[in-house]
């Protein structure tokens, strides 16, 4: 059997195999989800409910056991892996409630009654990336089971460890075998199946754009569904009008959250050019302050980044860069990268391109019209967030800003119950909020004559 090898990020240490699943295993779990989706489906809406409920609870009662795990195997903080294994926990007991709100409609039509139905689609394929393995995972299965559908989830090969305890997780609260597997492998083998497998019947992908355009263009000639969440390269707008303490002491952590390894960082901070140097004298203190180190600690707010490649691409952006501070970072083993401010124009390639690690972009602006205009000057939309007082200008910059979430004098992005996604490059389609589950069947129309 051919294997992987898992690194410890924080170490650099090698502490376990996992199977590369070949084309054949993976049509084997495609199978038996084929065969476990049929009674899944037919079960009456409160079972589902019930079945999810208890997987919810079971993901509770392990949640200390997950977060360890992430800890371990992706580096995440302590305190962010626990908030993640709860998260896996919300996301099932709210998607819980969709299978008894799955609700078609009844349209007026001559000579009988005509009746919308919501079918599942049978079986759906979800691929996870690296940077944040459950979270990610749970938007995708969890409403994709409440609609009636079984999954096979492929997770990243850097980080398979708390997707492969979630599958035994599902078990363990009495899911049906076959429902939801998990399998682990390359994602030119196990994730290129699910894209050309005929009975994989939807795909969920969440990773960078270039290999999701080739997702979107396999799934498309299978004439299969796909939801893309892909790239990012988010702006954080400080008007002059805003609240500068407030947006200078929460930006590190809008972009070096998970050392930036995060779809939604905010990694370009357009400054209004009158507060320009004020802000940076804010900032100065809060990227200082931020606390890099052993992703084991409670006190630790980020932890090293995901491998030693990928540090190696993140300091490529670095080279000959105008850096103007940088935050601290332990020496030695594990893959580990100081945060850095780096002050740059709007052509520059750290300003245009997705970095994925603790970097953040500082570019000045002149008006309202020009931020609008820098914030929309990149190929992504998916997150952003904006600081000012003025209400008039929060509603004008949210709705000209060319992304699928926006946070006004806030940072965040992501609440299971309100809908996540990106425009432009940053994907297709919509996951989370009440709209996720319908999102994972199609509508049949029946006509009963009368
Ligand atoms: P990718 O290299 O694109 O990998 C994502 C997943 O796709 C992995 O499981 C990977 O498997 C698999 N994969 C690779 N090639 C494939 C193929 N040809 N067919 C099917 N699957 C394939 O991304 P990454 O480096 O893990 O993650 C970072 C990227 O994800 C960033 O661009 C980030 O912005 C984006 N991201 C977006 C979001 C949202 S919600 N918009 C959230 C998180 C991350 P392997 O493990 O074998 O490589």
């Amino acid at each position: 059997m051919s294997t992987f090898t898992l690194v410890n990020p924080a170490t650099g240490e090698a502490f376990r195999e996992m199977p590369r699943a070949t084309v054949d295993e993976t049509d084997a779990a495609i199978a038996r989800a084929v065969r476990a989706q049929v009674s899944w489906a037919a079960l009456p809406p409160l079972a589902r409910a019930d079945a999810l409920r208890a997987f919810a609870r079971t993901v509770r009662e392990h949640a200390e056991e997950l977060a360890q795990l992430e800890v371990r195997n992706s580096g995440h903080p302590i305190g962010s892996a626990r908030w993640e294994a709860s998260h896996v926990a919300q996301v099932l007991d709210y998607y819980a409630g969709a299978p008894e709100r799955l609700s078609g409609r009844q349209i007026p039509v001559a000579g009988g009654i005509d009746v919308t139905f919501h079918e599942p689609y049978g079986v759906v394929g979800v691929i996870v990336p690296w940077n944040f393995p459950m979270t990610i995972a749970s938007w995708g299965f969890a409403p994709a089971l409440a609609a009636g559908n079984a999954v096979v989830l492929k997770p990243a090969e850097l980080t398979p460890l708390t997707a492969v305890r979630l599958g035994e997780l599902a078990l363990l609260a009495g899911l049906p075998e076959g429902l939801f597997q998990v399998v682990t492998g390359s994602g030119s083998v196990v994730g290129q199946r699910f894209v050309s497998h005929p009975d994989v019947r939807k795909v969920v992908f969440t990773g960078s754009t270039d290999v999701g355009v080739e997702v979107a263009a396999g799934c498309a000639r299978g004439l299969k569904p796909v939801t893309l969440e892909l790239g990012g390269k988010s702006a954080n707008i400080v008007f002059a009008d805003g609240d500068l303490e407030k947006a200078a002491a929460t930006a590190p952590g809008a972009v070096f959250d998970n050392a930036g390894q995060d779809c939604c960082a905010r990694s370009r901070i357009l400054v209004q050019r009158s507060v320009y140097d004020r802000f940076l004298e804010l900032l100065e203190p809060a990227v200082a302050a931020w606390r890099v180190g052993d992703p084991a600690l409670e006190t630790t707010e980020m932890g090293p980044l995901i491998s030693s490649a990928h540090r190696s691409s993140v300091e490529g952006f670095l080279d000959g860069v105008d850096i103007a501070f940088r935050g601290s970072a332990p020496t030695g083993d594990g893959f580990w990268l100081a945060p850095a401010v780096v002050l740059a124009s709007p052509a520059d390639r750290i300003a245009r391109e997705e970095v994925f690690g603790p970097v953040v972009a500082v570019l000045p602006f002149d008006d309202e019209a020009d931020a609008i205009r820098l914030a929309n000057d990149t190929i992504y939309g998916l997150a952003g967030s904006l600081w000012t007082e003025n209400l008039g200008r929060a509603v004008r910059v949210a709705r000209a800003v060319e992304s699928g979430v926006l946070s006004v004098n806030s940072h965040a992005s992501v609440r299971y119950w309100t809908p996540f996604g990106g425009m432009k490059a940053s994907g297709l389609g919509r996951e989370l909020g009440p709209d996720a589950a319908e999102h994972f069947t199609e509508t049949k129309n029946v006509f009963f004559a009368t």
